[in-house]
């Protein structure tokens, strides 16, 4: 049997790349009776058929190291989170509701701020500032800056990475200048608007010729965290945990409490306000959904 990846899946054909061949396969239908779905991602043992080495059965689905349904990808390494610097303007909260359902997936989560050709120094710095204490890596990229591009290819080697981010912001367009052979349809905003849909409407699995795949898929302008209880929320903001142990209260919520040592790292900066002020939306979002 031959190992390979599977890239595409439409209407129960699978392609699958070998690294020599994309084999168009068949799943079992053991599968079906197990209730098990062979997504984009994941990797499979095949067999071809007598006549034709284009032409297969997926036999095997290894096990998976993790599965995302939004897209519907198995596998995937990072999340790459993309907002613009400007043009639509980033939605920081959805940047943080994005970075939570990295790690509720096992997906590395890098954040990418892209048309970076629109902005000075200043506005550079004051987004990376969000992020300041909390580990995660902050790139500013530009389908229009060289090095912005080398630097990207150097996270993408080699991973599956998935694009996510909302509706405008260039993730396709990124993904073109990385490798202008995939071609991918990009839009111009005003015409998104007018037509009311995204450019780009199923998630695809792309090769990089300089080795990886990438996942492009469409924008969303909004999205419901689920599963998340109170309590678990600071867990997901790896500054807030960094001095979580100094506030004096054991099960401080660090919201309304009084004396909290996570409002005092606020005010000194070692906390951005803007992951803050999230933080206590998140909390109240969750807090609201309990009471029903
Ligand atoms: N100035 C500037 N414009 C860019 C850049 N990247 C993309 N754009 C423009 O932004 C618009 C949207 O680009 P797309 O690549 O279609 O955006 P997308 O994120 O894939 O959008 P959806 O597929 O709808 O989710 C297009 O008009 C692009 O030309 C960039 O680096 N700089
Ligand atoms: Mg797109
Ligand atoms: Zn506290």
């Amino acid at each position: 049997m031959i190992e390979g990846i599977i890239i595409r899946g439409v209407g129960g054909n699978y392609y699958v790349d070998t690294g020599d061949n994309l084999v168009e396969c068949r799943a079992r239908g053991l599968f079906r009776l197990k209730n098990i779905k062979p997504l984009v991602g994941d990797r499979v043992l095949i067999r071809l058929t007598v006549e034709d080495e284009h032409a297969g059965y997926i036999e095997e689905i290894m096990e998976r190291t993790n599965e995302m349904s939004r897209p519907p990808v198995a596998n995937a390494q990072q999340l790459l989170i993309f907002f613009a610097v400007t043009n639509p303007e980033p939605s920081f909260l959805l940047l943080d509701k994005l970075l939570i359902a990295a790690e509720t997936n096992s997906l590395k989560p890098v954040i990418c701020f892209n048309k970076c050709d629109l902005a000075d120094d200043k506005l550079k710095k004051e987004y990376e500032n969000i992020f300041v204490n909390t580990g995660y890596r902050v790139v500013f990229t530009s389908k229009y800056d060289e090095n912005s591009l080398i630097e990207l290819k150097s996270i993408l080697k080699d991973k599956l990475s998935v694009f996510s981010g909302p509706s405008g912001v260039g993730k396709s367009s990124v993904m073109n200048a990385v490798q202008p052979d995939f071609q991918l349809k990009t839009g111009e905003i005003s015409d998104k608007l007018k037509r009311g849909r995204h450019t780009t409407r199923h998630a695809e699995i792309y090769k990089l010729s300089f080795g990886g795949y990438v996942v492009d898929t469409p924008g969303f302008s909004s999205f419901e965290l689920e599963g998340i209880g109170e309590f678990d929320l600071k867990e997901y903001y790896p500054e807030i945990k960094k001095f979580d142990d100094g506030c004096r209260f054991a099960d401080c919520l660090h919201f309304k409490e009084p004396n909290c040592i996570i409002k005092d790292a606020v005010n000194e900066g070692l906390i951005s306000q803007t992951r803050y002020n999230n933080y206590v939306r998140l909390l109240e979002d969750i807090r609201k959904i309990k009471q029903y």
